[in-house]
């Protein structure tokens, strides 16, 4: 397996999220990914490669052109409308709901930020783009390997983390869909069939959405039932894909409480669906905030359960890339990613 880490990514570190009337302190921080480095050290698994910079066509082939324009240059805008701002996250505040214009990109900052997201969650920081884009790279170097056949596997251990992306906007902590990027580009590589299986304790809306209405790249996620747990609006089990790709998407949501029993239950459907696609290729978003101990999440994985989860998913005899998505038990989230990984490379 090869690892690709994102040498940038604490180039993006948020001060805040507003949550419940206050901002409070991120829960997307870099110490995550420092301690899952911090555990392929301790336990080394797979070979450290780097990943060449992304070209600007490979992004264009799953985000907008006036999103990544927007996303590119908005720090800067934030801090010419006032100087003192350098010092501030930029937040958005505001939305254009059912029924407003999404086709006219307003020249007011609040109301571009507005359009080209949907929480309050998701501070941009100076150095956002420039770890988004780095661990963009990340995950198109990895499918690069993998469609090569330069390995079985690659991971691409990066974040900010990316499943929540859409087309054209950011949230949940995601700005670039590196997972969608990895699907995509395992397809411009010469994989006919595609599949990405996301794992993280959240409905993978920003992937769902990318590939609704394609029969070529089936998404399946695994998460939290929308009615209670982020992102709500999305991820029931009634949303089946559209058009041509019918068919094509499997929500299988889960019960706050969830024990690993269950869980690897519909691990175990979202696999057969997987085969039954006949994917060529498989695309991990790879959270682990299903964990027990996790601060925003409702299930009970413990740590020993994420190694038979790598060896679930190697069963597959796939070629597989994964992405790294959320984890917010920051001390067990090394562990934790690592034993996927080495669940992986045993089975
Ligand atoms: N105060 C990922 O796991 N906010 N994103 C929840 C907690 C949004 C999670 C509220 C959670 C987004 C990649
Ligand atoms: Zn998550």
């Amino acid at each position: 397996m090869f690892i690709y880490a994102n040498p940038h990514h604490t180039l993006h570190e948020g001060r805040h999220e507003m949550f419940r009337g206050r901002l409070v302190p991120c829960h997307e921080t870099p110490a995550r990914l420092d301690h899952v480095l911090a555990e392929l050290g301790r336990r080394p698994v797979g070979e450290r490669r780097e990943a060449p910079p992304v070209p600007r066509a490979a992004l264009e082939r799953v985000h907008a052109p006036r999103y990544l324009d927007f996303l590119q240059g908005v720090w800067d805008e934030w801090v010419a409308l006032d100087p003192a701002n350098a010092a501030l996250d930029a937040l958005p505040s505001t939305w254009p709901v059912r029924g407003f214009r999404h086709d006219v990109e307003p020249q007011n900052f609040a109301a571009r930020m507005g359009l080209y997201s949907y929480d309050a969650g998701t501070p941009l920081t100076a150095g956002t783009w420039a770890a988004a884009e780095a661990g963009a790279a990340c995950a198109v170097a990895a499918a690069h390997a993998v469609a090569a056949g330069d390995t079985r596997a690659a991971a691409a251990l990066t974040r900010p983390p990316g499943h929540h992306a859409g087309a054209d906007f950011f949230g949940g902590y995601c700005f670039l869909n590196n997972a969608a990027l990895a699907a995509q580009a395992l397809r411009d590589q010469g994989a006919q069939k595609v599949a990405v299986v996301d794992v993280d304790y959240h409905h993978g809306n920003g992937t769902q959405s990318l590939f609704y209405d394609r029969a070529d790249v089936l998404t399946v996620s695994i998460h939290g039932d929308p009615r209670t747990e982020y992102p709500f609006y999305l991820g029931h089990a009634d949303e089946r894909g559209e058009g041509e790709g019918f068919g094509h998407n499997l929500n299988l949501p889960l019960p706050a409480g969830t024990v690993f029993a269950d869980w690897r239950g519909a691990l175990q459907r979202a696999l057969q669906r997987v085969a039954e696609h006949r994917a060529d290729a498989l695309v991990v978003a790879l959270g682990v905030d299903t964990y027990e101990g996790d601060p925003i999440s409702r299930f009970r994985l413990a740590s020993a359960d994420y190694l038979t989860i790598g060896r679930d998913l190697a069963a597959m005899r796939l070629p597989t890339v994964f992405t790294m998505e959320g984890g917010y038990a920051v001390e067990a989230m090394g562990v934790n990613l690592v034993n996927v990984l080495e669940g992986f490379e045993q089975g």
